[in-house]
């Protein structure tokens, strides 16, 4: 891809984007001491040079004079806002002083970090686990992807499954949004290539979403009810003989259950439709259109997931390509990594020796809770967990780009927790509205100040190289020299002392097909696609693709995907479903920061249908009242007929009260996550951010 005239002359560094956690590789150009152009890399087939327009405009992380730039400690009370500078060698010796005197008092397991995907956060993951020994370490996915992955895990032993699009004729989309909530530019493009090539898209979704927007076909759905419909297609692609007999019969376990299970519930479309509201017709004309159109693909995730009742939804939305073949072949579902993450797998950036490594005494709070099938610890029942001290005490909380206090459901209840701690660490790129409740807040380096590697979201094994293109504002540090100081202070100084970054790097991926000049040559490796894993033997205890999962068998659950409503259910003093929507232009709470971006839509809204509208007296622009039994937010109303009526949709990511998180986003719109009580899906922990109930008038 050629170069722009501006550009000659720049230097070019290779980074991977930070701003969501989907990991594009980008180039970033620096001219005279300046980021001026961030793109996609060309050579990267995820990327193909482009980015999403909320990375792009990412580039103000340069400039942004609200960044941290110097290490904090809170001098008021927890949240009032009250920080003093200190220097590096203050922040690390009361870190270490804290960490000790947590470990004496109440065992290492006392310590829970809760990070992002990102990857440097090796350093620190592998700190605390190896080192200082608890088993406490989690990342961000029980707020996101958390039942997709565990789906994928339960059905095909694979941590991740990506939609071919571009070579399927038949796109059945779930409950997510390619163009709402882009993630990794190249699946999208794949889709509109897709479609350019005559290929249908289907969009299944209480929302007349953007991505619906461009649909061949809208399907409104009662939210919370997908399970339903999917499975009432599972029974009919059965029942009409237009399964894939000889994929069933050679690749898969328990088809003969899951016929019957079927069968057995009266899992019918019309069965289907009093619980979705769509007709049967429909249900069977979508079934046999899916099934009979080659290839296809079915596939949901986030969005779709935010309920209790989600992971038998999810099993049945990804079993509709197990039926019909469409799995690991091209246009279809295609598997990758294993139950335990991306492949291939990246080694600590440090060695322990055998006998330094911490032993681990306690269980996680994820197994002491029975989230065994779980990737991550449902994170949501922390605050309760470090309120009532059970199953033991949790007095400190090391926060690494994540924050709970706007991302997580029930913000008073996490504003309690944090109030009740002993210690609470923020490593954070702007002083976040979690980091307002900590007593040591870190000024990080953003993702195009650090080196990195880690792996990339693609069906063909991926890893991804990032160098620093600018230094980090201040004093602000990397994750890597920031756990190192702490280290150092705590007695562990020996595992970092590398030269450079390059030792560390090089530690990270011993062993595997490639170099490190190979990876700084292209800012990645990529290895060969493998197809039809599964003529192989895949990771479930059969080796087969599980419709009747052994592992849910084994760990007290039903191995047969059933329909059962969500939890919570509308009623005459709250008659209405709260469910959470996306700008197309900001990340979660990220960008907010971030003048241009605002400059394009001020603040959120909540969308609603018009009879609903016209019953409460609401017109379009009004501001509303939307309270749960647990709080209250006025935000602007766009009345829409693209909703389903008794459903509310809010914009997620507004909304901050404080200074904090900088001048551009103070005071914009409304918070969403204040109104929602804690609710996780019981298998895999995913935070059912759908599971409210709300009532509104006009403000
Ligand atoms: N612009 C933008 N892009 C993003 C992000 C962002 O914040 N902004 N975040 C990134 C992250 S972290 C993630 S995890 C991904 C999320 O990516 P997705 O999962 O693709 O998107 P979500 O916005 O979570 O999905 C919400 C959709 O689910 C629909 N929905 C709600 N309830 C139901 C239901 O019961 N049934 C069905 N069928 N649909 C339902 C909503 O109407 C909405 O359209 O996006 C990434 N990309
Ligand atoms: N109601 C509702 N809530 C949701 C969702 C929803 O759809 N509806 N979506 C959920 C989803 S899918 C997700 S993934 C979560 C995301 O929620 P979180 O895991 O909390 O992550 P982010 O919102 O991406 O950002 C968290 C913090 O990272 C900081 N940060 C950014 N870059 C860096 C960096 O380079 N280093 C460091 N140390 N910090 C940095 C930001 O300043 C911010 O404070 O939100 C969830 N919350
Ligand atoms: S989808 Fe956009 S925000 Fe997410 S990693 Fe890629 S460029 Fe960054
Ligand atoms: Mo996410």
């Amino acid at each position: 891809m050629e170069v722009p005239e501006k550009l000659k002359g720049a230097r070019v560094s290779r980074c991977v984007c930070g701003v969501c956690p989907f990991r594009c590789s980008i180039e970033a150009y620096v001219k005279d001491g300046k980021l001026i152009y961030t793109r996609g890399n060309p050579e990267n087939p995820n990327t193909m040079g482009k980015r999403c327009v909320k990375g792009f405009a990412s580039i103000w992380f340069a400039y942004d004079n609200d960044r941290l730039k110097y290490p904090l400690m809170r001098v008021g009370e927890r949240g009032e806002g009250k920080f003093k500078r200190i220097s590096w060698d203050e922040a690390f010796t009361i870190i270490a002083e804290k960490l000790k005197e947590i470990k004496e008092k109440y065992g290492p397991e006392a310590v829970v970090s809760l990070d992002h995907v990102q990857g440097c956060t090796w350093h620190y993951k592998c700190f605390l686990y190896y080192i200082y020994g608890t088993p406490n370490i989690y990342d961000h996915t029980a707020a996101c992807d958390g039942t997709f992955t565990t789906a994928c895990k339960v059905i095909f032993g694979s941590f991740w499954g990506i939609e071919d699009y571009v070579n399927s004729k038949y796109i059945l989309i779930w409950g997510k949004e390619p163009f709402e909530a882009p993630r990794i530019v190249g699946f999208l493009q794949g889709l509109m290539e897709a479609k350019d090539k005559g290929a249908k898209l289907v969009v299944v979704n209480p929302r007349l979403s953007k991505t619906a927007e461009k649909a061949d076909e809208w399907i409104p759905i009662r939210p919370g009810t997908d399970g339903a419909m999917a499975l009432a297609m599972a029974k009919t692609i059965i029942d009409e003989g237009l399964y894939d007999e000889d994929f069933v019969e050679n690749y898969c376990y328990g088809f003969d259950e899951f016929r019957k299970h079927l069968d057995e519930k009266g899992y019918t479309p019309e069965w289907a439709e009093g619980i979705t509201g769509v007709p049967a017709s429909t249900i069977r004309r979508i079934a046999r259109e899916f099934a009979t159109t080659k290839p296809a693909v079915s596939s949901a995730y986030h969005g779709f997931a935010c309920y209790t009742n989600a992971f038998d939804a999810m099993r049945a939305v990804l079993l509709l390509n197990v039926l019909t073949g469409n799995v690991d072949k091209p246009g279809g579902f295609l598997l990758t990594g294993t139950p335990e993450g991306l492949e291939p797998q990246l080694k600590p950036p440090f060695r322990v020796p055998e006998d330094k490594i911490a032993k681990i005494s306690k269980p996680s709070l994820r197994e002491a809770l029975g989230f065994h099938l779980a990737p991550d610890f449902p994170t949501a029942l922390l605050p309760k967990v470090i309120l009532e001290g059970n199953p033991y005490p949790v007095k400190a909380i090391i926060l690494s780009q994540v924050n709970p206090i706007m991302s997580d459901a029930n913000t008073k209840l996490w504003i309690e927790a944090f109030k009740a701690l002993e210690f609470a660490v923020a490593i954070d790129i702007y002083l976040s509205e979690t980091a307002m409740y900590c007593d040591i807040v870190l000024p990080d380096a953003c993702y195009f100040e650090r080196y990195d590697i880690i792996q990339g979201f693609n069906h063909a094994p991926m890893i991804l190289y990032s160098e620093p293109a600018l230094p980090p504002p201040g004093e602000a540090k990397p994750i890597y020299e920031i756990v190192k100081g702490i280290a150092e202070k705590m007695g562990y100084g020996e595992y970092f002392n590398w030269k450079s970054e390059e030792d560390w790097m090089r530690n990270m991926i011993e062993g595997l097909p490639f170099t490190l000049e190979d990876l700084k040559k292209k800012g990645f490796w990529i290895g060969q696609p493998e197809y039809k894993k599964y003529e192989k033997g895949l990771k479930t205890p059969t080796g087969k693709i599980e419709v009747y999962s052994v592992l849910m068998e084994v760990s007290g659950f039903n191995p047969l995907p059933e329909y059962k409503p969500p939890s919570v259910i509308p009623d005459e003093k709250y008659p209405f479903r709260l469910i959470s929507a996306r700008m197309p232009f900001q990340s979660n709470v990220v960008t907010q920061n971030i003048p241009m971006l605002a400059d394009i839509e001020s603040e959120n809204w909540a969308e609603i249908n018009s009879r609903d509208a016209e019953k409460y007296g609401i017109k379009n622009g009004d501001y509303i009242v939307i309270e749960s039994p647990i709080d209250s937010i006025t935000v602007k109303a766009k009345v829409t007929g693209g909703i389903v009526p008794g459903v509310i949709a809010v914009v997620h990511g507004f909304g901050f009260g404080h200074w904090g998180m900088g001048k551009v986003a103070k005071g914009r719109g409304a918070h969403i996550n204040r109104l929602i009580d804690t609710y996780v899906d019981p298998v895999s922990g995913t935070v059912a951010y759908n599971e409210c109930k709300v009532r509104v008038r006009k403000a």
